[in-house]
């Protein structure tokens, strides 16, 4: 007995150390913000196999091909989904995996003719069908549309944001698994933010299509001075494959409000604009003191969509 005693005191220091760093992903490099699925999955070396690599960050794929297999069907209906919707008038989306959990993002920017086509629609403010959040009753116009076409569309509030995302079956984007992202502390962390996953690749980019600015990569200042159609800019392709100017052309709202009063809260915007300069077109930047009712000719939005969990 003593002797098997003293065995498993010795042996057990051995297995812990071991699991410590074989697992998930805590002896990821200091680079990786807040330690991405990506780099601690894949990196360790240890048995364990370590929940940090079920992110498998390299997993998207567009909607329209193949998209991961172990979906194994069946049991559809209700929310979450088990695969990306294909919504008319709305961007494709892009099925992504964070961290074991699968959800869609567009892979572009909400267009004008898109936005259009749902204004035609006749949305009526005052519905609760429509507007279901009390703190969007200020929001009595979802706007105009005047040249409908294929540059994003701006000059809308949050809650025009929020209400274009719900009609279309999708959400404005926001934390990875349902609901809001933090306004404070987590609109940067890639586990948490969906919107920051997708642009940084799970963490593991500053930008969407590197760890270094590249000016003429995506519509910021030094680009074209105004709005190009989405998606024209091959290089402003990323985090993850088939998502466009996540950085520049239009800054884009996040389901990611300071309190849920009213107009005057403050909500994140994501990504910078064409008018905005290198240090607002990374992933991490989330504007500061931007209210709820604003509406900016520089502002527009994308939708996500949150997937059922395998
Ligand atoms: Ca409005
Ligand atoms: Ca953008």
């Amino acid at each position: 007995m003593r002797v098997a005693v003293s065995f498993l005191l010795l042996a057990c220091p051995l297995v812990i150390a071991a699991g410590c760093f074989g697992g998930g992903g805590v002896d990821a490099p200091p680079s990786g913000p807040s330690g991405s699925g990506a780099t601690g999955g894949t990196g360790g070396s240890g048995g364990t196999g370590g929940s940090g690599g079920a992110g498998g960050m390299g997993g998207a794929s567009s909607s329209s091909s193949s998209a991961s297999s172990s979906g194994s069907g069946g049991s559809g209906g209700g929310i979450p989904q088990n695969a990306c919707p294909k919504v008319p008038n709305t961007p494709e989306m892009v099925e992504l995996v964070s961290f074991g959990t699968k959800y869609c993002i567009d892979s572009t920017e909400v267009t004008t003719a898109q936005y259009k086509a749902w204004l035609d629609t006749n949305p009526d403010p005052a519905s609760e069908m429509v507007q279901p959040l009390p703190e969007c009753g200020f929001n009595t116009s979802f706007g105009s549309v005047t040249s409908p076409d294929n540059r994003p569309v701006a000059s809308v509030d949050w809650c025009d944001a929020y209400a274009f995302c719900l009609a279309n079956q999708k959400r404005l984007c926001g934390r990875i698994g349902g609901g809001p992202t933090p306004y404070a502390g987590d609109y940067a962390n890639p586990a948490v933010s969906q919107w920051h996953n997708a642009c940084t690749m799970g963490g593991m980019r500053t930008f969407p299509y590197g760890n270094e600015y590249v000016g003429e990569a995506c519509n910021g200042a030094n680009t074209a001075g105004a709005t190009l159609a989405v998606g024209s800019l091959a290089g402003c392709e990323g985090g993850f494959d088939h998502i466009f100017d996540m950085s520049g052309n239009v800054w884009e709202w996040e389901d990611s409000c300071e309190t849920q009063t009213g107009e005057m809260d403050k909500c994140h915007r994501r990504g910078g604009g064409f008018t905005s300069s290198d240090t607002d077109l990374d992933c991490s930047t989330a504007s500061a003191n931007i209210t709820r009712n604003n509406s900016d000719p520089r502002t527009g939005f994308r939708c996500c969509v949150d997937l059922a969990t395998p």
